[in-house]
């Protein structure tokens, strides 16, 4: 029998070769990751682990992929639930990018602390949004519907065995293979002709709804590898001549602790890609939509600490604003390093990132009784903290890396008022629950305390 996380193992792994076989940069970029990971490893040693296990971020990926309709994105809930990862957090990119991004999107993942610890693979999911009118005028819309609803993304025979993958927590060797064989090749660049008047016509639109509906199939659009060092990364990659983005996505490097996510990629590959012209000929072309990113992953921050660091986002904005010649970066780190605790003690003191308590093993042994408070017992030598590790996304970055890949900004026509769309209304396209991720760090957090309360006889004491 292949359990649920050996499933999602096998299918990261897998994509991962089918990936690096379609872009071999990307196989650049995972090498490379290795190597940081390697030398960040050696100089600093178990200081190096204290975000996950170097097994853990090895293995780690995210994967990012975009479909257009409810029903499309319900049966891609089936395909990850079969590999133990649910949806969590809501996205609406529409608002974070200045572009035409015209999607809402969310991501599946492992969520209790074991799973995560076994294999976090993830996956940013985005849907299409036909009615919005800023994006899509009734006729366009009302093509665009039908040409989606008539296509087939997923094979019966995939989304069957995904069922019973759920259902069962687990499948027989054989049909375990089957599926991820299906599950691998649903996310295949197809070589199938793309129809390039209809292509064209979503692409004056948004070259983001051409690759998502302007083709029969879908395909992943990027692969992410984890990297202890992201700024030693992008120096290497540059170093072999690969192009990347002007930037780093997310918190500034600095001396503090790294919170949240950094993420970068390098640009959109022109692939070749069978085109069908309005004459029915088909003739070859190449289209630049697929990419490499990498990222490097912080401690989770509290409701506080996020509204903390979206306010720090805008000052750096007022700052780059007033200093238009000014290193964007530079700029950043002066800002974190006059507004962000720059100690983990101190961002738990101020209730500003999440950690996970533990009894020390080497706690006072005198006789002595705990204090009860948490900052006591931690200061006292009775528990240790460790920072949970940020698991999501962050919506400015992700708009930021859909448009640094995009060819055109696309149109969008303000005068229009925007189709409204929230978690809610996600989770029932889904038909299921669209998790809040700080719930689901304040409650690792709480079992946490609760356990070392029990440990201690403290019981009643910590939340
Ligand atoms: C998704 C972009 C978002 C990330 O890491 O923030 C994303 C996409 O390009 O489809 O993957
Ligand atoms: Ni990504």
């Amino acid at each position: 029998m292949t359990s649920q996380w050996q499933l999602r193992a096998a299918f990261a792994a897998r994509l991962s070769d089918m990936y690096g076989r379609e872009v071999p940069a990307y196989t650049t970029l995972v090498e490379v990751s290795r190597e940081v990971n390697e030398d960040v490893l050696r100089a600093q040693g178990a200081d190096a682990e204290r975000l996950g296990s170097i097994s853990r971020v090895t293995a780690e990926r995210h994967g990012a992929i975009r479909v257009g309709t409810p029903q499309e994105l319900q049966q891609v809930a089936r395909i990850f639930g079969a590999l133990g990862m649910h949806p969590v957090g809501f996205y609406d990119l529409r608002e974070a990018a200045t572009s035409a991004v015209p999607v809402i999107s969310t991501a599946f993942r492992p969520i209790d602390g074991e799973e995560l610890a076994r294999n976090p693979f993830r996956v940013f999911t985005s849907m299409l949004t036909p009615a919005d009118p800023r994006f899509f005028d009734d006729d366009l819309r009302s093509r665009l519907e039908t040409f989606l609803a008539g296509r087939e993304l997923f094979p019966p025979e995939l989304l069957a065995l995904a069922d019973r993958a759920k259902a069962e927590k687990e499948l027989p060797q054989e049909d375990a293979e089957r599926f991820l064989q299906l599950a691998v090749e649903a996310f295949e660049l197809s070589t199938e002709p793309v129809d390039k008047a209809w292509y064209e016509t979503l692409e004056q639109v948004s070259a983001v709804a051409a690759d998502i509906g302007g083709v029969r199939s879908t395909h992943i659009n990027h692969l992410t590898p984890r990297v202890l060092d992201i700024d030693e990364l992008y120096r290497r990659m540059t170093e072999r001549g690969i192009e990347m983005i002007d930037t780093i996505q997310g918190p500034p490097a600095w001396k503090g602790p790294d919170v949240l996510l950094r993420q970068t990629s390098f640009r959109a590959l022109a692939e070749p890609r069978a085109l069908r012209t309005p004459d029915g000929s088909v003739v070859s072309g190449a289209l630049r939509v697929r990419f490499g990113e990498v990222e490097a992953r912080g401690i989770a921050l509290t409701r506080e600490g996020r509204a903390l660091y979206d306010h720090l986002l805008t000052l750096v904005d007022q700052q780059a604003a007033l200093h238009p010649h000014t290193d964007r970066s530079e700029l950043a780190r002066t800002v974190w390093e006059e507004h962000m605790p720059a100690t983990e003690h101190e961002l738990a003191a101020q209730g500003l990132a999440y950690f996970t308590y533990h009894v020390a093993p080497d706690r006072p042994r005198d006789g002595s009784r705990p204090p009860t408070s948490i900052s006591e017992l931690v200061e006292q030598g009775w528990v240790r903290a460790e920072p949970i590790v940020y698991e999501d996304f962050l919506p400015r970055s992700a708009a930021g890396i859909f448009q640094s890949n995009l060819s055109g900004e696309g149109t969008r026509n303000n005068a229009h008022e925007g189709a409204a769309y929230d978690a809610a209304w996600l989770s029932g396209a889904i038909g299921r629950d669209v998790l809040d991720p700080f719930a689901l760090y304040e409650q690792q957090q709480n079992s946490s305390l609760a356990r070392v309360a029990r440990e201690l006889g403290l019981d009643g004491f910590l939340g």
